[in-house]
Parts: structure tokens; sequence; C-alpha cells
């Protein structure tokens, strides 16, 4: 049965293409540098957005038209199965990423909840055999369910430490069972609403053995893919442990488990935290701990979390300017992590923004490769920070100054020739290259 019955395989049209159901700059077989697009990108789809959300706000049920709303319980779920793999297809995704909870409805008990579980795993690894759609990630969810109201693996309740052990050691073994390249830890409520009735430190001391048990178990059944923490300052808690990524690596290089993890940055989650997309970017790839992108924008006007699709061609080219520097990202890749607006209630509208999506970061590839191809920026950086290869600069960096040494340098000095830094001029060349690329 087709689900997405007015909509044919999406086809690559080119820049002036009128066809709102064909991607105009996405052309997956296009050679940029040394590979494809469609090796750069590693696009995946978001089970939870595309084929759970309902459209449902905290001021209004949900409104989505979805040809599966008529169906309940496992019969949903197998719909959903049925209805993604038809979407993968036509949008030609490479990836999807999930939460149990997205796949299959919970029992009374984790035993009756793995064994729904497990009856959708089966067909989704049955459809996987002849598709070409790989999982680029799953995880748990261990935050909608009340069980999870003072936090998973930093609750208070120990009882509740022991479950969401047991869903992430069920989650690894899905994982391996689908073949995911990596598994992702969103701490949706590990944080804290006030100091008041918080042990931060017993706390966090439990989030980094919760986490080695899992590198522990991961280790015991053979499951090979990258471990991936996903960042996030605030939402659905006041102070999320997690907060960004330098936060994370102090973390994770505190318990000595930065050699198992890198970073799944979002964009919103970024500018949550005060930051930009670029900036979270560049402080994993700096660290060696750039692992995946969850590709979406939020709203300057509004200071939640609204995973909009990525349509910021400036973002999406200093993103993957980063992406480009880092060699790529590896076994991980651009999940939506992003849902249609309300009013964009249509089941076309899952292609639709996807479409934007997929062109939108295939325009950043683009114009950040050559950027790179030219030097433009590494020209430009590599000559304001000249003073650092020879005399004093030199002797600073090679671990051969010392205060004394520095002091002598500028004791007597009286002027120092200061340049500009000219970031109208650069961001002025970034909108010339975005203009000009195509
Ligand atoms: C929430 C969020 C999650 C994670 C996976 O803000 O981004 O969907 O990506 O749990
Ligand atoms: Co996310």
């Amino acid at each position: 049965m087709a689900y997405f019955e007015s909509v044919s395989k999406i086809q690559y049209e080119g820049p002036t293409s009128k066809n709102a159901l064909a991607f105009k700059f996405y052309n997956p077989e296009e050679i940029i540098g040394d590979r494809t697009m469609e090796e750069w990108l590693r696009f995946g789809v978001a089970y939870w957005h595309t084929f759970t959300y309902d459209g449902t706000d905290p001021f209004g049920h949900g409104n989505m038209i979805r040809p599966w709303n008529h169906l309940k319980g496992m019969e949903l779920a197998k719909a959903r199965v049925e209805a993604a793999f038809e979407f993968f297809e036509k949008l030609n995704a490479p990836f999807f990423c999930f939460h149990d909870v997205d796949i299959a409805p919970e029992g009374e008990t984790l035993r009756e909840t793995n064994k729904n579980l497990d009856e959708i795993v089966d067909m989704i690894e049955d459809y996987m055999k002849t598709s070409k759609t790989k999982l680029l990630w799953n995880t748990a969810n261990m935050f909608t369910h009340p069980r999870f109201v003072h936090g998973a693996a930093t609750s208070c309740n120990a009882d509740v430490f022991a479950f969401s052990a047991a869903k992430v050691k069920k989650g690894l073994e899905v994982a391996k069972r689908l073949g995911a390249e990596n598994y992702v830890f969103w701490g949706g409520r590990e944080g804290y609403e006030s100091l008041l009735n918080t042990d931060m430190g017993l706390e966090q001391d439990n989030l980094a053995r919760f986490f080695q048990m899992a590198v522990d178990y991961a280790k015991e059944i053979g499951f090979s893919g990258q471990f991936l923490i996903e960042p996030k300052p605030k939402e659905p808690t006041k102070h999320q442990y997690d907060f960004d990524v330098a936060t994370g690596i102090a973390f994770l290089k505190k318990y000595n488990l930065d050699p198992y993890f890198k970073f799944n940055i979002e964009a919103n989650h970024a500018t949550l935290a005060g930051h930009t997309f670029e900036h979270e970017l560049r402080v994993a790839r700096i660290n060696g701990m750039l692992g995946s992108v969850d590709a979406n924008q939020g709203d300057p006007l509004l200071g939640w979390d609204t995973d909009e699709f990525p349509t910021d061609l400036n973002a999406t080219t200093l993103a993957m300017y980063e992406i480009i520097k880092n060699g790529g990202l590896g076994k991980g890749g651009l999940n939506f992590d992003a849902k249609v607006r309300r009013g964009s209630f249509e089941p076309e509208d899952l292609f639709r923004a996807h479409i934007a999506g997929m062109d939108s970061f295939a325009v950043g590839l683009k114009v950040a490769h050559k950027l790179i191809e030219d030097h433009v920026l590494d020209d430009f950086i590599a000559n304001r920070y000249r003073s650092y290869n020879e005399g004093i600069g030199k002797e600073i960096i090679q671990g051969k100054a010392d205060f004394k040494t520095l002091e002598e340098h500028v004791l007597d000095m009286k002027e120092f020739k200061n340049e500009s830094g000219r970031v109208e001029e650069l961001r002025a060349l970034v909108n010339q290259y975005l203009l000009t690329a195509f």
C-alpha cells in the first residue's frame, strides 16, 4: 500500500526547476572535492518528527493529516514502518534515526515494551534487507514517561536509574541488530530545577557510572557504533548537565570517558546555549570529538527549541565549513531533527520540508568547499597570526619563552602594531561566494 501516493521519487532537477517536489541543489552523485554530495552530507530522517509527531502544542490538539491517523497500537506502529520505508525510498534518504518509543508502543512493564519493540525491529530489519536506508543512530526516550520526572541516570530514585539502564541495554542490542552507525545519549531530563533539593555531585557521578556501564555493555555484546552525547542547555530541565560541547568535554574528561564519546551537535541547541551552530561544531572539531549533527534551526525571536527545517544558507555554509575541515562526519551524518510547522499539516509537507533542508545543506557544502579550495579564510587567518611564525612569537610557540624573556621584549616597546580584523569584509566575501557558487 502507498501512503504517499501523490509523490513519486524525488529527482534532482537543478537550480531553475519550478517543481516543489524536486531537488534544486542536492545532486547526490555530484562530486565535491574527493567524494559525492551524498557521501559528504549523509542525510538522516528523524522518525519522531516525521512519522510520530501529530502537531500537538501546549495550546492545541494534534492537527497533522497523516494516512495512518485511523490506526492504534501495534497496527499504527506497523503502518508507520511501511510509510517510513516508502518515504525513505522516495526521498532517497541514506539514513534514519529513532527513539525506542517512536517505533513501538510502550506496555505496562518493560518486558511488554520490549516484546512490542522486538516485533517492530523484526519488521524494520526485514525492510532494511532491501532498502538502501541505514540506521544512523537510535536512542532511548528517557524523558516523556512520568517515571522520568526527576531524571533518568541522574534521578534521585535508584529504581528509575535501573529502569533507564535496562532501556539503554535494550537500545544497544537493537543498535547492534540493525547495524546502527552510532548510539545517541541526549539527557532530556538529566539536570535540575533547583539546587535546594539536588545533590549535584551524586547526580553527575551517577551519570558517569551510567555511561561507563553503557561502554562496558557495548563492548560485551560487540556493538562497535560510535557513542554520541547530544548537548542542550535547557528544556525540559531548567539546567541540563550536558549544557554545551565544552561542558560535555569537561565532564567526559573528569570521568575518563572521553575516549569513548563524540558529540551530536544540534543547531537549535547551540543557539539556546548562547552559541552559534558553527561555534559548537568548532569546539568539537578542534578537540577531535565532532561526531554527528542534528540539522535544524531555531527562531531568533523565540527562546525555545523550535526544531525548524534548516533554510539559513549562511548557517549551513559555516556548518559545512567545519564539517569539511573535519574531513567529513565519519560515522555521523546530518539528521533532520526538525519538524514541519503546525500550519504545514499536509503529508506532502514532509517531503517539501526535507527537500528544503537537503537543498540548503547542499548549497552550504558547495560554497564552503569553494571557500576552502580558494583558501579565502585560511590565508586571511594565517596572515593574521603571522607574528607567531618568527621572533618572540615563534619562541612562545616553541616553549622557549618565559615571563622574564617576554618582559625583556616589551619593556621599552612604545608601539603595538595591530591590524584590522576586517570582519565586515569577510562576511561580505562569504555572501559573494554564496551568490556566485551556482
Ligand atoms: C531534543 C532532541 C532529541 C534528541 C534525541 O531537543 O534534540 O530529539 O535528538 O533524543
Ligand atoms: Co536532537
